[in-house]
């Protein structure tokens, strides 16, 4: 670790300068602005090497951040536990801060970024003191993409650093690339906001209660402080490759979006590219990793949380996953919902976070295989099969290389992606929406996503269960005004090789069976290595091979037309899976006139005329 000197050298170069390992005059400026303003003891020039890893975790167990796990079980792997304050993205404490408000749209909070730069420096002042300052340079997306897309992370978390080498391609071959292409880069400013006084001990996980997480979309910039949990802080995720390259893809003409990315091939040996988009915790990575339990289909994954699609040369959509890793849901994993994630993990250089550790140094969480008669709760107390409170954390999650995914398709390794031929939108409803029906046309899918709703979940603060729209996936992460974005998504289909977008469809995992029909509120369909029927159907309907039923929502399956060979399902329950109930689909047409009147004149037109003819259709 490089401390910064006191004196400066005759060349006229600063001892910072003097220190790092770059002449970008970009970052070293970058970097000296923000030490000077939160003032760390140290700074450290992140290399991405595997000696690197073994000093920063070393590091985070002698301070308690980690537990070693048991080398024989999960090797190279780690357990570290949370602030209970530090679970989950705080929605309430993420602003986007445009010049204009009107830029961030009904749906974001909104603060005039000297506004908030004038508050997050009062916050970052000092705020590293006594602390390490980590500069992460790295890239989402390949490295040798035909425009690479980088960033720089400053952050005092060794936590964050460790995650960051997981889920982002960093590290001195990405900070010698930027210098060879002088390249522009997202600046990305990260603090636990924790300040160490000389001698003060640290504590397991600093934070703050005080929280921001702050995009400044017209600076490609984010500031970050007094979280080190998941999205608010490893920024190259939610708050670069969401937030932030959806402002650029706006002004350039592609889509970042909340969505897995997996290959389909069928027993014929075709092959398919799927995209979609689920709220968070609604089933993205399972569906992304998918073990298909129907004959001769096989899946393989490309990413389980962001797509960046471009049109190609050929006019198709061309998707790339910009991470590197899976920062996955621990709850509900275990060999038989997702055998390719414990598969994943098994491997070892992980890290799980809010998950239970056993007493021979293992992690077990809620709906994993053979409960531990004993085990250390997230909360760090003693927990037994029999105790009343979870052992983990709802948002518990494993971190882990995706390349350690047996089933990693060879095409996330080219920077041009895959072409996409079906889009899936999906979310968390017992009632109402069927197991899956296809969009009329590009037009009408759009308005499925504009309108997509779900059940909240643990991965963000505040209350699970609540009914929301959550437009395609991307309420939280739409970096500008969602009316425009409603917009761009209408744009994107009007071209000249409108007929070479995926179709879209919309998928429900979730429905329950209706008590008052006799069902015992369970969930109606099997769902993980199922879903691969429901795959099927999707191919063959693009194939034009399967039936469907022509609804005032879209196409919906007849009972035929989907693969039940070996399922273990009712054909009542299959009927009342794929029921199209008009009364309930009547009741959703207020809330969706609600939910639109949110965005007045910068509605785009077509998605009120898609309400209209949706609301002719039901006779409403
Ligand atoms: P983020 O990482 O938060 O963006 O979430 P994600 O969309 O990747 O969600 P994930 O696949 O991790 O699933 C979240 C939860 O939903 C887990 O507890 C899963 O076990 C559960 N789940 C996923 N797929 C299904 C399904 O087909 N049926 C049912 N019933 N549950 C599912
Ligand atoms: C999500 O909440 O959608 C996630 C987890 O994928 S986090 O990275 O914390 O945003
Ligand atoms: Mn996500």
């Amino acid at each position: 670790m490089t401390a910064i000197l006191e004196t400066e050298d005759t060349t006229g170069a600063t001892p910072l300068e003097q220190a790092a390992p770059t002449s970008h005059r970009g970052i070293l400026d970058f970097v000296a602005e923000v030490a000077a303003l939160t003032q760390p003891d140290e700074i450290h020039w992140c290399t991405g090497s595997d000696q690197e890893w073994t000093e920063l975790t070393d590091f985070l167990v002698s301070v308690g951040t980690f537990t070693r796990l048991n080398p024989e079980r999960m090797p190279n792997s780690f357990h570290a536990a949370s602030d209970p304050i530090d679970v989950a993205r705080v929605e309430d404490r993420t602003y986007i801060c445009s010049v204009a408000e009107r830029d961030a749209g009904p749906t974001n909070n909104w603060m005039a970024p000297a506004e908030m730069k004038a508050r997050m420096r009062g916050l970052y002042d000092g705020c590293m003191r006594g602390r390490t300052m980590y500069v992460i340079p790295f890239v989402m997306g390949h490295l040798d993409a035909e425009r690479p897309m980088f960033g720089i992370e400053v952050t005092d978390s060794a936590y964050v650093t460790a995650s960051m080498r997981v889920m982002s391609r960093m590290g001195t071959d990405v900070l010698r690339r930027m210098e060879e292409l002088e390249a522009d880069f997202v600046q990305a400013v990260h603090s636990v906001g924790h300040p160490l006084e000389p001698g003060e001990a640290d504590v397991a996980w600093p934070c703050n209660e005080v929280k921001y997480i702050s995009q400044f979309p017209e600076e490609r910039a984010i500031w970050s402080f007094g979280s080190g949990y998941g999205g608010n802080a490893l920024l190259g995720k939610k708050c670069y490759a969401l937030r932030i390259a959806s402002a650029m893809a706006r002004d350039e003409g592609w889509l970042a979006e909340h969505m897995l990315i997996l290959k389909l091939t069928s027993p014929a040996g075709s092959v398919k590219y799927v995209a979609a988009a689920f709220p968070s915790a609604c089933g993205k990575t399972n569906l992304a990793m998918l073990e298909p339990t129907i004959p001769g289909w096989k899946v393989e994954t490309l990413g389980d949380d962001i797509a960046w699609m471009r049109r190609g040369e050929d006019g198709r959509l061309w998707a790339v996953n910009p991470e590197n890793g899976f920062f996955g849901v621990a709850p509900g994993t275990n060999w038989h919902t997702n055998p390719n994630a414990m598969r994943t993990i098994a491997k070892g250089s992980s890290v799980f976070t809010n998950v239970a550790l056993t007493d021979d140094g293992d992690v077990w969480w809620e709906g994993l295989e053979n409960p531990p008669a004993h085990a250390t709760s997230w909360k760090g107390e003693d927990w037994s099969p029999d105790s009343e409170e979870l052992s983990s954390h709802a948002n518990s999650r494993y971190c882990t290389p995706i390349r350690q995914c047996d089933i990693l398709a060879p095409e996330f390794d080219d920077p041009r992606g895959v072409p996409i031929d079906a889009i899936l939108f999906g979310g968390r409803r017992r009632t109402t929406v069927p197991l899956v029906f296809e969009s009329r046309d590009w037009n009408h899918g759009t308005f499925l996503g504009a309108t997509l709703s779900s059940e909240t979940t643990a991965a963000a603060t505040g209350a699970v269960g609540v009914v929301r729209r959550d437009p395609m996936a991307m309420l939280p992460f739409i970096g500008y005004n969602a009316g425009d974005y409603f917009g761009h998504w209408v744009d994107m289909g009007k071209h000249a090789d409108a007929a070479k977008m995926p179709r879209i469809f919309y998928v429900n995992w979730f429905r329950r069976a209706r008590l008052e029909d006799g069902g015992d509120g369970g969930f109606l369909w099997p769902g993980f290595g199922e879903n691969s029927r429901v795959l099927k159907w999707v191919v063959e309907r693009i194939e034009g091979e399967a039936a469907a039923v022509e609804t005032p929502i879209g196409h919906v399956p007849t009972p035929e037309s989907l693969d039940t060979d070996g399922l273990e399902m009712t054909a009542a329950e299959l009927e009342a899976a794929l029921a199209v109930d008009a009364d309930e689909w009547r009741a959703e047409l207020p809330q969706i006139e609600e939910w639109f009147a949110r965005f007045g004149d910068d509605l785009p037109s077509v998605l009120r005329d898609e309400l209209e003819g949706l609301r002719a259709r039901l006779g409403a």
